[in-house]
């Protein structure tokens, strides 16, 4: 059993009450952890470390240097990826592959991409005119805006973690991190590899604890915390909104979908599928622009539902250590409540069940973990709650359609507006199905593929501001103007 400390001002370190909280394995329902549960105290020391490091060596210390740690982070990463991929595997459940593939690389990228954008990035600059004939020159520089907090998921923890730590760290801010509950071990690893390479005491902090009158709400309170970049729930977005508005502090939110995936009879059919099945289906349907919504054109529906039933019914359900296994459990028992009364309601509603709607049977230790069968329905009215709300499981409704200003209407008739993927061999259709659908991120004919010099973040309820390559810049730094007069 592992035990998992907070990291302060370059320390491990237990609750200053000593009282910890269950971490639970999502596989097999047994306690794998035992993890500090934080009190305001100990968010305060972290909030006061971070501020005395960016008041101290960490604030002082010259760009190219600091750079150049945030890539020694990365590569210290890597050297230790194995023990990432296990402590993320044990926490969620998900497959080695996944882990190999996507979630842990990208939390070394992170720190190298920013670093790099820093290095490269110009500040602007303009020449004016004055009444004197002698002129003038602006010129801005940036500076850290001091201690963010960074509240981070489950889903796909240390990527979305280091996504905000990464480019924080770069821009000379020190963080106070608070990840999931329900995800405390790569967070934790990270402190082992700030003190590696010697990124100085207090420039790095992780509290763990949970949201409300917990960690999460003492860090967002906290008045000495410039800023507050969070992903998450919308609802959980709009508690942080409230609780930042005390002493005017920025915010950057990255939150709920509810993603429409689009699908033309001319698409490359094959392509499609496999798209689709990724984007309905990966991390058991945990990703915030993930497709729980497709509309695919009439002439190819049926032979879309049926494909994608089989390569669904195809999935092989087993613990990330079991070889072969591509599916994983649920987060947790109580998401496996949530995800399995939308399972309910669907039915309640009229739904056709193409497949799954239940939990799978093992007859071993992995009944007591929180699974639930990829799930695809047809039949239902816009109007149901499994189209109109965030799920967050493995499941999508499909729904035929006819003409493009249709399907235009139909994605955009939600609250949400983070992502959609379109898939046509039409050059035409993709541009018009780009610039019509209301959300940050598009993709054609693929899903889930990142540039991380591009926008992202969403619209209407999805978020706030956008982060990536030097729009991070926006919300990390403060960019002042000088004017001189010549
Ligand atoms: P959540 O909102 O329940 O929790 C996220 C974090 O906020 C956790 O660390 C939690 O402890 C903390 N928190 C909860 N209440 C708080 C409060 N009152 N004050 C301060 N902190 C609080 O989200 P989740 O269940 O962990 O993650 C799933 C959600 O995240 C989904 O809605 C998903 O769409 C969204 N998400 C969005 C993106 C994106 O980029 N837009 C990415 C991943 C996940
Ligand atoms: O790729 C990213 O940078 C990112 N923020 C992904 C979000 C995934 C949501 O589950």
């Amino acid at each position: 059993m592992r035990t998992i400390q907070n990291f302060i001002n370059g320390s491990f370190k237990d609750a200053a009450d000593g009282v910890t909280f269950d971490k639970v394995s999502p596989v097999t329902g047994e306690v794998i952890a035992t993890v500090a549960r934080s009190t305001k105290q100990d968010v305060d020391d972290a909030v006061a470390a971070a501020k005395a490091a960016v008041a101290g060596e960490w604030g002082k210390m010259p760009v190219a240097k600091r750079l150049e740690m945030l890539h020694a982070v990365a590569d210290e990463i890597t050297n230790r990826f194995q023990e990432f991929v296990e402590a993320e595997m044990a926490d969620t459940g998900q497959p080695r592959s996944v882990m190999e593939h996507a979630f842990i690389p990208r939390g070394a990228a992170n720190f190298k991409i920013f670093a790099d954008v820093v290095k490269n990035v110009p500040t602007e600059s303009f020449v004016m005119d004055t009444p004197d004939g002698k002129g003038a020159i602006n010129y801005s520089i940036r500076k850290p805006k001091g201690v963010i907090g960074v509240i981070s998921p489950w889903n796909a923890p240390f990527l979305l973690m280091t996504w905000k730590v990464g480019p924080a760290l770069a821009c000379g801010n020190a963080v106070v991190v608070k990840p999931s509950e329900e995800t405390p071990a790569t967070a934790a690893l990270l402190g082992e590899v700030m003190n590696k390479v010697g990124i100085p005491a207090g420039v790095y902090n992780v509290v763990h604890g949970h949201g409300p009158d917990a960690a999460g709400e003492f860090l967002t309170t906290n008045k000495d915390v410039d800023a507050i970049t969070f992903t998450g729930e919308t609802r959980t977005g709009e508690a942080i909104m409230k609780a930042t508005a005390d002493g005017c502090r920025d915010v950057s939110f990255e939150m709920g979908g509810k993603n429409a995936g689009i699908i033309f009879a001319d698409c490359d059919f094959d392509k499609a599928i496999q798209g689709i099945y990724r984007s309905a289906f990966l991390n058991t349907g945990q990703v915030c622009l993930g497709t729980e919504r497709l509309y695919v054109q009439r002439p190819i529906f049926e032979k879309f539902v049926e494909a994608l039933k089989n390569k669904a019914e195809a999935a092989k359900f087993g613990a990330p250590t079991e070889a072969g296994s591509n599916f994983g459990p649920l987060i947790s028992k109580e998401h496996q409540s949530k995800v399995l009364s939308y399972y309910k309601k669907a039915v309640d509603e009229g739904a056709t069940v193409v497949t799954g709607g239940g939990v799978p049977e093992f007859g071993s230790e992995l009944d007591n973990g929180s699974w639930v069968q990829p799930t695809i329905w047809t039949d239902l009215p816009e109007s149901a709650s499994v189209i109109q709300e965030e799920i967050f499981g493995p499941c999508c409704h499909i729904r035929p359609f006819d003409t493009e200003e249709e399907v235009i209407e139909l994605a955009n008739a939600t609250d949400y507006g983070l992502s959609t993927t379109i898939w046509t061999t039409n050059l035409g259709t993709a541009h018009r199905m780009a610039d019509a659908i209301d959300v940050g991120i598009t993709w054609v004919n693929e899903w889930f593929l990142r540039d991380l010099r591009t926008p992202f973040g969403g619209s209407k309820q999805s978020g706030i501001g956008r982060e990536g390559g030097v729009h991070s810049l926006e919300f990390y730094t403060e960019l002042r103007n000088v004017c001189i007069k010549l």
